[in-house]
């Protein structure tokens, strides 16, 4: 989502080309530059309403768009404009057939721009947990807030960017750099948000990897991200395929290209792999400001202009709403269409029962009294009312936050054991803390929650001692406390990252210019104190990997933890576990390189600007992004993908279970079936005509034309025709092969194997949690080149005291044992109950169980694959 500062660059860009906007990039540039990448055609846009789930939603849809006029089908398809009412986002309405405007509102980690919430940790922080319960209960609890509030469309979770470039600027909005890491945590938060009512939107499809150059501007495209078919099916569109799964509601396109045409008008993207190969039931949105097309969007399967400008926005111009209303009456986009996406919204808010006792708006995005503009986007012509009424959403959603932030906290170094602090002398009472500079977690102030409280680290300490001293400072202070034996110093560090919208210490929301050092000098800060004391904690609260190789061999530093974006529960959350109350009990949700191009240049290179050109973003690395590309290249990482130590220490038995029995390919999908009939003549002029006397807001996007507009719009439509991209047809396709249900195939999630694992505390001091991650070696010898190890599945025990054990389950589905193959265009099992090896462990590079699908045999304490 952009912000207003980038608007005002927008608008300077602009001013100096006036209309140069190109309308339609779609039919200019169908070929990427970029050798053999290109966008298969793929029309016309799916009807939903085939899967059993939705049938109902769809039936009571369809009747309620039935009785729309062609202006209110079109009116809530799209937006009313930026700052034209209190959401991020509002929608039109209908309310003559008393269908709400809807109400669509960020952020990442929580409820945005508003009061009385609560500020979730960040996904990077819940992917850290390992843990898909709490990962569902933070959902949950975001859900209840966006409720409490009026959101009908809460715009996350994000899997898009993946986290395939360490500097990428969003990486954090989501669960880490692996795709199932991914795809659980989608999964579950959007379960946990649409059980309590919400919308809940997966974004941004796709290849969002990096925010500088996203954006389409008069002077260049924005980059085109490159990604051959292969990598997109087991990588990057495998998250998306979890959440279309769990019932999304929505879906968001990318303000970048693929393939060298833009997400929001990309029909093999939205038509293809979204709608027809995933199934995806919902309606799909294009993010903030990257509409570029009327018709050519319509017909790749966008069903929402979101917030309805141009990319010129605040004129109250738009390419649909009354624009939309012009190309149904001239015939270009075809109605059984616009029903279609009509009929996509309207269901999905059937689906989540917002049709019935569903709080309206009560809060204000704009303005933080309870009287403002109604629509600051008039000014000074907007009519002022009450905006906010400061309802309180929060309840007890700080115990879950609490819960995230702790269960997060990744302990990558221990020694000596210096953690738990007391721990060498519990008896005592003189405090171990010294931190010289907490600082309270920052980060570009745009995709966050209103802090309505931070429970900050040095508040948590003090809470629990008075012998501490608290150095808010990036430089060693001068006045430092001499130290004592028993003092421990802790340095807190930082890295920060946010959209491209902001600037923030010469980095373009990308970690471009810090790149993967701490921000605020913090490297130096560690090494002036690992000088002068000889226990040194460092807890850095970061968007994402760092290199810590200037510090963290020092002998002083003895423990290291990164501490992710807690929100605002960051203090008990970190003093419970530093204090021993609890075990650390997170795991990385990416790797940590001993230097930065220990990675591909591919990924480590941020794509520059091609003034005049589209950028290119190839994914020449393919399938081998993080711990995939280090174990092929033998690079040992610093820290692997999953690390996190305990204060205790586990081991693993397991058994596993044939459930299903494979072939080599699925059995055919079922065909679709119960699809309502979309189609009708176009309706008459007057449909599109505002009420006479209709007192219009200035600068308000409607669905409205004149009628001497409508009329001619029809005539046009009787004496031209639309230049249709190549391969345009409107008869409804059988689907793909691959397709089927939602997510595709159902029978890609038949569960082909169960292990059951046993995880014993085999310590003797500590109680803690562990993490049973499954990595999934495919056979030898098999057609097609696999990475070494894929993590498949996880699961966190419950706290487990010294010598106790608990049974957790792994599922490896069909399609987790299936390869992409592109000639085919279908998942294949390489080899049918071949030599698979499910290892399993606490981390990708500590897997001391294993076991086999051939034989379905399970062995422990084995040196692992890596
Ligand atoms: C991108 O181009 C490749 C060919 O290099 C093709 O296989 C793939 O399907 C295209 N992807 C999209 C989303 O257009
Ligand atoms: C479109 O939505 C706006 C905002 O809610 C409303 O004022 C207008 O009447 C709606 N138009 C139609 C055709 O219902
Ligand atoms: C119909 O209207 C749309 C939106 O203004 C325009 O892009 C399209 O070219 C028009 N079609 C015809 C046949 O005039
Ligand atoms: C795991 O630890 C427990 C407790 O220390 C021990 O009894 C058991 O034999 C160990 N199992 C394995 C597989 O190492
Ligand atoms: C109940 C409650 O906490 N209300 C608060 C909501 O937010 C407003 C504005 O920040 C506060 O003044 C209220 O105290």
């Amino acid at each position: 989502m952009a912000t207003l500062k980038s608007f005002a660059c927008v608008l300077a860009a602009l001013a100096a080309v006036g209309s140069a906007v190109p309308a339609d990039h779609h039919q200019k540039r169908q070929q990427a530059p970029e050798a053999g990448f290109y966008v298969p055609s793929y029309y016309p846009a799916p009807y939903g309403g085939w899967v059993d789930d939705w049938k109902e939603s769809y039936a009571k849809a369809k009747a309620l768009v039935d009785r729309m006029t062609l202006a209110e089908k079109t009116n809530i398809t799209g937006g009313t404009g930026i700052y034209m009412g209190r959401c991020n986002g509002n929608t039109g309405s209908a309310l003559r057939v008393n269908f709400p405007q809807l109400c669509l509102n960020d952020a990442a980690n929580g409820i945005r721009q508003t009061d009385n919430v609560t500020v979730f940790p960040n996904a990077i922080t819940a992917g850290a947990t390992f843990d898909k319960k709490l990962i569902y209960e933070r959902g949950a609890a975001i859900g209840k807030e966006g409720r409490g509030k009026g959101v009908n469309i809460w715009l996350g979770p994000s899997v898009g960017p993946l986290g395939r470039k360490p500097k990428g600027g969003r990486n954090w909005e989501g669960f880490g750099s692996d795709p199932v890491l991914q795809g659980y945590g989608a999964y579950e938060t959007i379960r946990g948000v649409q059980d309590q009512g919400v919308i809940a939107t997966i974004k941004h499809l796709i290849g969002n990897e990096q925010e500088m150059y996203r954006m389409y501007n008069p002077f260049q495209y924005a980059y085109s991200a490159n990604i051959d078919d292969r990598t997109l099916h087991e990588v990057y569109l495998w998250p998306f395929a979890e959440a279309v799964r769990a019932g999304v509601g929505a879906a968001m396109t990318a303000y970048n290209a693929v393939n060298g045409s833009a997400s929001s008008h990309n029909p093999y993207l939205i038509n293809g792999l979204l709608k027809d190969e995933l199934g995806f039931q919902g309606f799909v949105m294009s993010d903030w400001i990257s509409h570029m097309s009327g018709v050519a969007s319509a017909i790749a399967g966008l069903d929402m202009d979101m917030p309805g400008d141009t990319q010129i926005p605040l004129f109250g111009s738009s390419f649909w709403m009354y624009e939309l209303t012009r190309s149904t009456l001239n015939g270009s986009v075809p109605m059984d269409r616009l029903n279609d996406m009509a009929t996509r919204i309207v269901a999905a808010w059937y689906k989540m029962g917002q049709d019935e006792g569903f709080p309206a708006v009560n809060f204000d995005t704009n303005s933080k009294t309870r009287e403002a503009p109604l629509y600051p986007g008039a000014w000074p012509n907007s009519p002022t009312g009450v905006v906010n009424e400061f309802v309180q959403v929060q309840a007890d959603h700080d115990v879950v936050a609490r819960q995230v932030a702790q269960d997060g906290l990744t302990l990558l170094k221990n020694e000596d054991n210096l953690l738990p602090s007391p721990h060498r002398d519990p008896s005592s009472s003189s405090a171990p803390a010294q931190p010289p500079t907490p600082t309270a977690p920052t980060h570009a102030p745009i995709e966050t929650v209103d802090y309505m409280y931070i429970d900050d680290p040095i508040s948590a300490f003090r809470r629990r001692t008075d012998d501490v001293t608290f150095y808010n400072t990036d430089r060693f202070p001068s006045s430092a406390r001499q130290q004592s034996e028993d003092d421990v110093a802790f340095v807190f560090i930082t890295s920060d990252a946010g959209e491209n919208s902001y600037t923030v210490e010469g980095n373009h929301g990308d970690r471009d210019a810090s790149r993967l050092f701490a921000w605020h000098d913090g490297d130096r800060l560690v090494q002036d104190v690992a000088a002068r004391y000889s226990n040194v904690v460092v807890v850095a609260n970061t968007v994402g990997p760092l290199v810590l190789e200037a510090w963290h061999d020092l002998p002083s530093v003895k423990a290291v933890l990164i501490a992710h974006l807690p929100g605002q529960e960051g203090g008990e959350s970190l003093t419970g576990v530093l204090y021993g109350d609890v075990s650390p009990n997170g795991h990385l949700p990416y790797s940590i390189t001993f230097a930065e191009d220990d990675m591909p240049e591919s990924v480590t290179r941020l794509i520059d600007s091609a003034f005049f050109n589209q950028p290119q973003d190839t994914y020449t690395e393919g399938l081998y992004i993080d711990y995939k590309w280090l174990n092929k290249a033998g690079i040992k990482a610093r820290y692997a993908f999953g690390h996190g130590l305990s204060y205790t220490t586990f081991n693993y038995t397991a058994t596993i279970e044939k459930v299903t029995q494979l072939t080599r390919t699925p059995p055919p999908r079922a065909p679709k079936e119960g699809i309502l009939e979309y189609d009708q003549p176009i309706p008459a002029a007057a449909e599109a005509v505002a009420p006479a006397g209709f007192q219009m807001i200035w600068r308000l996007i409607y669905s409205w034309l004149s009628e001497s507009d409508a009329q001619n719009a029809i005539r046009d439509g009787q004496t031209r025709q639309y230049p249709y991209p190549p391969g345009y047809t409107t008869t409804q396709r059988e689907g793909p092969r691959a397709g089927g249900g939602e997510g595709g195939n159902p029978a890609l999630y038949d569960t082909a194997y169960t292990l059951s694992v046993t995880v014993t505390n085999s310590g003797s001091e500590h109680s803690g949690k562990a993490s049973v991650q499954a990595y999934l070696q495919f056979p030898e010898g098999i057609e097609y080149e696999t990475p070494i190890i894929q993590l498949r599945d996880f699961e966190k025990t419950g706290e487990l005291a010294p010598g106790e054990s608990q049974t957790v389950q792994i599922n490896l589905r069909r399609k987790d044992i299936s390869v992409w193959d592109v000639v085919l265009q279908d998942w294949v099992v390489p080899e049918v109950d071949g030599a698979y090896k499910v290892w399993l462990g606490a981390a990708s590079d500590d897997l001391s169980a294993v076991c086999h699908v051939d034989g379905l045999t399970c062995e422990s304490n084995v040196a692992g694959p890596i």
